[in-house]
Parts: structure tokens; sequence; C-alpha cells
């Protein structure tokens, strides 16, 4: 390891996080990271990743796909949950099952109760990144939504209720996973930059030199 990486590990705590945000850094460990990820080639083979479209028929930069019952989709119609892969036009592969037991493991110690039927996979290549934005698409916010990171770090940043509030730079790393509860639900939140090269091994499920994010959810 490292000396400036292992330091870190015996550094002060970082700031305490704003209510209804809780990071469990390096939650998953080698052994069940590569079980998610080993189940995610196998949601990749049924619903392959793609580029989303906007409005104006802009491509955005990172692919996603989904699984679960709903998948988050954006096209020149406008973004919407859906219950088919838009291209192949079968429904959503299922949640892992290893994946959906630590989303509802993280949820219940910070005291949420949760009912996913949605995970959102987010794929980010070296130079991916995701604007400033708040999920609102989903109908009930008191669910939570609980994100796994894994591969190389983001520089993720918080903000507040609205768009304009400050926000502050947090390192997500792999294995860690945030927790988006109560308060923390409505946050303003983006990925400002990837940090290729931090990743502690390849894995055919994460993008080469980049992130695979899932945000495990309750969309309907
Ligand atoms: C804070 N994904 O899929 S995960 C998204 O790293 C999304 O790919 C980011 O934003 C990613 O919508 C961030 C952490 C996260 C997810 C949802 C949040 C943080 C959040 C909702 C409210 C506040
Ligand atoms: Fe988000």
């Amino acid at each position: 390891m490292a000396a400036a990486r292992q330091a870190e590990l015996f550094a002060d705590p970082p700031p305490a996080l704003p209510d209804g945000v809780s990071l469990f850094h390096g939650r998953i460990g080698p052994r069940e990271s590569r079980e998610i990820l080993d189940a995610m080639l196998g949601v990749f083979a049924a619903a392959p990743p793609y580029r989303l479209k906007i409005k104006t028929g802009a491509y955005v930069i990172n692919r996603m796909t989904n699984c679960g019952a709903w998948g988050w989709h954006s096209d020149t119609h406008g973004y919407r949950y859906i219950d088919a892969h838009p291209e192949r036009g079968t429904p959503w592969p299922p949640i892992p099952a290893a994946l959906e037991s630590a989303a509802l493991s993280a949820a219940a110690e910070c005291g949420a109760a949760f009912a996913p039927d949605a995970c959102l996979v987010n794929l980010y290549g070296a130079d991916g990144r995701l604007n400033l934005h708040q999920d609102h698409d989903e109908a009930d916010f008191t669910w939570p939504i609980v994100s796994f990171s894994f591969g190389a770090d983001a520089v993720f940043a918080l903000g507040g209720g609205k768009r304009r509030d400050p926000v502050v730079p947090l390192t997500l790393r792999h294995g860690d996973v945030m927790v988006l509860h109560g308060a923390g639900r409505m946050r303003f939140h983006g990925v400002k930059k990837i940090v290729p090269g931090t990743a502690p091994f390849a894995h055919p499920a994460i993008p080469e030199s980049g992130r695979l994010n899932l945000t495990v959810r309750r969309a309907k």
C-alpha cells in the first residue's frame, strides 16, 4: 500500500456530513465487490449499457443501464422511469441478490425502511462526469437512495436543497456506500471528475480507467 494511502487510513475522521447523508467508507470488501461486479456482467448481458439522449438530441457523456422492475431513461421526449430496455424491449434484469442485500443492510443501519424496485447503473470513463442535479423522478422521496462506488475514485460534489447552495467536495472510492435518507434525499449533487489510476483492481464490469456507480432506489 502506498504510504500516502496508508497515512490516510489512520488520519482523523473527515468532518461530519449533514443530516441524512451517511458515507460508509470501504464498506464493500474485495470478496463482496467481486460478487457484485460478477453479477453486474449478467445485468450487462441482458441490458447492455447505452448512451442516453437529452431533449435536444445531444448524447450524455456517461453510458448507463438499469436493473430492477424500473429503469431511468432519457431520450428526445424527456426523462422517466420505464419497465424495459429501450433498444431490446425486454424487461430490465433483476437487481442482483448480493447488491440488494448490501443496500438493505446499509439503509437499515441508517434507520431507513427500504423496498427497492430500481437500480441505476452509471458507467464513467476516465473523462466521465455528472452535472449538478436533484433526483426528483421517483414517486416518494421518503424512501432512501443507496449508492455503491466501484473502480477509480470520483470527486463528488454535495450541495444543498437549492442549486445555488454551496457544494462540499467528497471523494467516493471503490467499496464506498452512501445512503441518502430524510433531509439528505433532495440535496443537489454531481460528479466533478474521475481520478484514473486509483482503482484497487480491474474488473470487466468497470470501464477501463473509470468507475461504476450503482444507485439502488424505489421509483414507484
Ligand atoms: C445525494 N449518481 O445516479 S451517487 C445518480 O456517482 C447519481 O454516479 C452519482 O447522482 C454517481 O443520480 C452519485 C451518490 C448519490 C446518489 C443520489 C443522491 C448522492 C446523492 C441523492 C441525493 C443526494
Ligand atoms: Fe443523482
